[in-house]
């Protein structure tokens, strides 16, 4: 480290062996147009160490091209504000400055806005469009606070113009300061950009043609950089507001200039400040069996709109030469996989390079850059870095027609197979799950339908179903607007007074709480040094970030301030489905309350199995994971253990195990190999819980009843199932009822995953129990006889009153189709899972 510090200029003829410090000698840039203008000013203005020429002065007025403009100055300048901010100039008419251009290429193109009031202009009310040598940039733009808009684009005219045109007529425009100047040659590269689409990876052609406008460009793990210590005049602020978890990085900084390299990137494309800090993944919570990435989420406005982001990288972690491979994300795309600084840099530590993606902007509101552990990289080694990144808009760029376009037909093609056949509605789920595998599926939104494959089999050809599949539109990845402060959570928990404690767990304590705005909260305090940590808080960040449902709870919030890990959710009036079944001495519920319930929490897991394309496994189903709201109405909960991979790691068997015993399926501890089935088996339990009233496990029993499903089977497989149930539900349970019920259960419980059946199947056929329970319906007498009976196709076709005609229907139909849905499903979970 100590040889690359080169502070005083006196000892560098003697230690300066390495060419490249002698970059640092070079000049500064020297752009060869050079404009800047202080509009409404008579006088000349120097700002970080650039003089500014008024435009009232004689120089000045050279630019301006029309009359009709009027220079205003500020009657109340508030102290210390900028020297530009003070004076603005105020178009009436259409006008324009003009500025010669001398050397083709990219130049900068930077507005400066601030909405000042005067006696006769009260600038905010300005309503005005901007355009830059005919392509307009700004329309019916008006500004409420100070704005900075800077555009980046090639010049090949002999003059530049920019045209002011007020919006009506009474409208005005203003402008406090304009920069016109040239960028540094190979600022913009023409191919250099990876171009990343849904196909795969292309090169983006004709880059350096597109008019891009500056969204961010931020100076990770390090601080604001002001245009004073930037060759370009640029503005970096720091990353901090836009880390979706902030204990998942960790700032590294080094001191000294950069080793600028010419393969790399030069001093103008970012500043020393910003390759000498970065934030690496923080491997104080790193273990390799809970892998996770740093995530940035920077916001923008357009979905569907082409972003150039520049990723900014300088190896300032490593001791050695390729110690350092990870992996680039971007809008879940994977942009760069094993990126080795030391290899694309000439061998060298601390050198610094870029990389330049082309995206589209989804409509999650954010761009999500993440950079992550490579599989390639040691446990020892493991890390990612980012040291700064911008994020430009094209302007001028392809729209969204073409994507939005691809959508409708997919859309088109799922309503019309949705008439014709399942087979091909199967098809399409393969599809999109196998396209999803390149891109990243995007989750429903909460309003959007319980979508099962097999909607379609009444020859339902409703397109919404399609449409709620394909045309989702997610919620950010982890929505940083989902933060809540650590001070608003102190105020909700009353400092969390102990009085409000409503539970406790491997995780910690939870709170009851009311927010500012009355609503009522669960609050979720990880206990300090608590097993079950960072992975699981993120996943469930994430998780129930994307998705919103009706039967699963929802979060309110996060806070991860002064290293708390804290999750807000919803508030749950009625507490766990377990003490409304034994232990706590609350009134028993009926069996149409019962099954209401089970129907509800089987809808959300269903959810989280199909409805967004990936696949979600919830991995710890169980009692006091079912919460019921004042009305009884069951929401699934407690996401951490969700979709975390197929292998039980140390955490797991310690802590989510322990309490999940007896809930466990056989095949999963068997094969390590984690399926929806799984939860399909642990939701058997539950049923079993539910009929028997008795917890899933009970050490006091005598050993043949210690394990609920064990027991309860060898009575259902006697056909003595009422023998066991709680007796509260004596007598009042119908015959038929219960013994679809007995059945189903069996089949949740079945040794192996494949003669499970699906999470949909289960919902229907406890709609079929709550049915006969509601009907008395008797059985059809084939129906006992079939054993694929609990394999229906969709509740869309159950009639009030089932009759034979359906069952028949179901029972020709489902055998192949169904089983091939669950299969393909499975597999696509434990290969995504892996
Ligand atoms: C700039 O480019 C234009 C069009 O490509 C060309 O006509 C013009 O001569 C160029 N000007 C200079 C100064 O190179
Ligand atoms: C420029 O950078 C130096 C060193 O990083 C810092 O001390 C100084 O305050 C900066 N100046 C401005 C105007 O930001
Ligand atoms: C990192 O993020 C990407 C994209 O969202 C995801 O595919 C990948 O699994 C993540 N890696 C880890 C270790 O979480
Ligand atoms: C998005 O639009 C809002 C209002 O139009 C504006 O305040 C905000 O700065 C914009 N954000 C970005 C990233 O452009
Ligand atoms: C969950 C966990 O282990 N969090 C730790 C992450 O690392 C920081 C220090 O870098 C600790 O303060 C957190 O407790």
């Amino acid at each position: 480290m100590g040889k690359k510090k080169l502070p005083f200029l006196s000892i560098i003829p003697l230690f300066l062996l390495q060419f490249s410090s002698l970059h640092l000698l070079s000049v500064a840039f020297t752009p060869s147009d050079n404009y800047l203008i202080n509009c409404g000013s008579n006088a000349n203005t120097d700002v970080d160490t650039r003089q500014f020429v008024g435009d009232s002065t004689d120089t000045g007025k050279g630019f301006l091209s029309a009359s009709g403009s009027i220079s205003l100055t500020d009657p109340n300048p508030s102290p210390g504000s900028s020297p530009l901010y003070q004076t603005a100039r105020v178009f009436t008419r259409v006008s324009s400055y003009e500025f010669g251009i001398r050397k083709n290429g990219t130049h900068l193109v930077r507005l400066h806005f601030f909405p000042f009031s005067s006696q006769n202009y009260v600038l905010n009310s300005a309503n005005f469009h901007v355009s830059v040598d005919g392509y307009s940039l700004l329309s019916d733009f008006s500004v409420k606070t100070a704005v900075f808009k800077e555009y980046i684009l090639m010049v090949t005219r002999e003059k530049l113009e920019i045209l002011f045109t007020p919006v009506g007529k009474w409208g005005f425009g203003f402008v406090n300061s304009i920069e016109v100047f040239s960028a540094p040659d190979d600022f913009i590269v023409d191919e250099g950009a990876r171009f990343l689409k849904p196909t795969g990876i292309e090169v983006y052609n004709g880059l350096s043609l597109q008019i891009l406008e500056t969204v961010h460009r931020i100076n990770v793990g390090g601080q604001k950089i002001t245009p004073f210590n930037d060759s370009l005049w640029r503005t970096w602020i720091p990353d901090a507001d836009f880390l979706v978890l902030k204990s998942a990085a960790k700032p590294a900084s080094r001191s000294g200039p950069p080793n600028y390299q010419k393969e790399g990137a030069s001093r103008e494309i970012a500043p020393d400040n910003v390759y000498m800090t970065a934030q690496q993944l923080n491997r104080d919570n790193y273990s390799l069996a809970a892998k996770f990435n740093i995530t940035w989420a920077l916001p923008v406005n357009s979905s569907g709109v082409k972003h150039l982001v520049r990723m900014h990288f300088c190896d300032i972690v490593s001791t050695a030469l390729n110690q350092l491979y990870f992996n680039v994300y971007l809008n879940d795309y994977s942009a760069y996989k094993e990126l080795d600084l030391s290899s694309v840099t000439v061998h060298m530590l601390a050198a610094p390079y870029y990389i330049d993606f082309v995206v589209d902007s989804d409509d999650s509101g954010f761009m999500r850059i993440s950079v992550g552990p490579s599989d390639l990289s040691t446990n020892l080694r493991i890390n990612a870095i980012l040291n700064g990144v911008e994020v430009m808009k094209m302007v001028n760029g392809v729209s969204s027609t073409l994507q939005s376009g691809s959508k409708k037909v997919w859309v088109l093609v799922g309503s019309v197979l949705g008439g014709v056949s399942a087979i091909c509605v199967v098809l399409l789920v393969v599809l999109l799950a196998l396209k999803c595998r390149k891109r990243k599926p995007k989750p429903k939104p909460a309003e959007s339908v319980e979508w099962s494959p097999m909607a379609a089999y009444g020859g339902n050809s409703d397109s919404k179903v399609s449409e709620g599949t394909i045309n989702a539109s997610p919620g950010p990845n982890m929505n940083p607007s989902l933060k809540i402060p650590f001070a608003e959570i102190q105020f909700a928990t009353n400092n969390f007074d102990k009085s409000l404690v409503i539970g406790s767990g491997g995780f910690g304590m939870v709170y009851k709480g009311v927010l500012r705005d009355h609503t009522k909260v669960a609050v979720k305090r990880g206990a300090r040094g608590s097993r079950q940590g960072l992975p699981e808080f993120q996943t469930e960040i994430m998780v129930l970030s994307k998705i919103r449902h009706r039967h699963l709870v929802s979060l309110v919030g996060y806070c991860e301030e002064q290293s708390e890990m804290i999750l807000v959710y919803e508030y749950m009036e009625k507490g766990p489905l377990k003490n409304h079944l034994y232990g706590s001495g609350l009134p028993s519920l009926s069996w149409k309350q019962r099954l209401e319930i089970l129907i509800c929490s089987a809808r959300g897991l269903h959810y989280l199995h199909t409805g967004s394309a990936q696949g979600i496994i919830h991995r710890d189903v169980k009692s006091t994971n079912i919460l019921l709201d004042e009305n009884y109405l069951a929401k699934v909960a407690d996401f951490g253990l969700s979709r975390l991979g197929p292998c039980l790691d140390e955490t797991h068997v310690s802590t989510g195990v322990k309490g999940s015993f007896g809930y466990l399926d056989p095949e999963y501890f068997r094969r390590q190999q984690l399926t929806d089935k799984s939860d399909v088996y642990s939701f058997g339990v539950v049923l079993l819980e539910v009929l028997c009233a008795r917890p899933a496990i009970d050490p006091l029993l005598s050993r043949e009843q210690v394990n609920l499903a064990e027991w309860v089977m060898q009575w259902q497989k006697k056909g003595l199932l009422e023998k066991v149930i709680d007796p509260q539900l004596m007598g009042k349970i119908k015959p038929n009822s219960l013994k679809k019920f007995g059945e189903t259960a069996e089949k949740c419980l079945a040794e192996y995953g494949v003669d499970r059946p699906t999470m949909g199947d289960v919902l229907w056929n406890l709609e079929y129990i709550l049915q006969l329970q509601e009907t008395g319906t008797q059985r059809e007498p084939h129906e006992d006889s079939t054993t694929n009976a609990s394999m229906l196709p969709s509740p869309r076709v159950v009639p009030r009153v089932p009759s034979s005609n359906v069952r028949i229907e179901g029972d020709n139909s489902d055998g192949g189709s169904d089983i091939t849905t669950s299969q393909i499903f499975s597999q696509l979970i434990t290969n995504e899972g892996r």
